[in-house]
């Protein structure tokens, strides 16, 4: 019986959601007092934006990068770019804190050797949005996505390799973190209009980072 209390406090609930692809719930708990400082400094050297899509649209949902490379899209196209566009500088470094969380939750979801260049920051106010999408933007698909859920909880949909194939539903909730990997890496994948509501630690919002191996 001990060791069965022992592996319910310190193993973090598991769920397989897709070959590859598992979502470990609370396992940000025990850094969330290194994580948000550090993602304050970060939004600090580089702010929130509206980024413009190819097709001309502005995005619901604000983001930021930090790391080597950073995600960006404008009327020209999606890329990852060394260089903030909207401070000329280099993306921010990669803090500590958030490689540690990263690095522990691919290898609980089975990813031992992942080393992320590129965190990709999400910022989702009440009715924010990312449509049905697939990530094809990093040079090699054999690494994971680690993405990490923070505040406000939210509606997540996740398909298959095709855009038709069959939407599943989850909720992220404050301190979970999926991975996606394996044949689940090119699945496609969005999430719901944000509900609005508060949360204790970040108020009004929900905060995603996405962990990526792009260049
Ligand atoms: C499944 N972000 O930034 S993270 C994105 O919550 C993105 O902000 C969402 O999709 C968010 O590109 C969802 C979960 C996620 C990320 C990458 C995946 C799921 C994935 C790649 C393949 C399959
Ligand atoms: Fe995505």
């Amino acid at each position: 019986m001990n060791d069965l209390f022992a592996t319910l406090a310190l193993e973090p609930a598991r769920e397989t959601l897709a070959e590859g692809a598992m979502l470990l719930r609370g396992i940000v708990l025990p850094f969330q007092d290194r994580v948000l400082p550090a993602l304050r400094a970060v939004i600090g050297q580089a702010p929130f934006r509206h980024m413009v899509t190819p097709g001309g649209y502005t995005m619901s949902v604000a983001m930021s990068n930090c790391g080597a490379a950073g995600w960006v899209t404008d009327r020209s196209g999606y890329r990852y770019d060394r260089i903030d566009p909207e401070t000329g500088k280099p993306w921010p470094a990669l803090p500590s804190s958030f490689l540690d969380l990263a690095l522990v939750a691919a290898k609980e979801a089975g990813y031992p050797n992942f080393r992320p260049d590129a965190c990709l920051i999400n910022r989702y106010e009440p009715g924010a949005k990312l449509s049905l999408h697939q990530d094809k933007d990093e040079r090699d698909f054999s690494h994971p996505i680690v993405s990490v859920s923070l505040g406000l909880p939210a509606t997540f949909q996740f398909g298959g390799l095709n855009r038709t194939d069959p939407i599943r539903k989850y909720a992220l909730l404050h301190g979970d973190v999926a991975v996606w990997g394996g044949p689940s890496r090119l699945f496609y994948h969005g999430v719901t209009e944000l509900k609005d509501g508060h949360h204790g630690t970040l108020g009004r919002m929900r905060i995603n980072l996405t962990f990526r191996g792009a260049f």
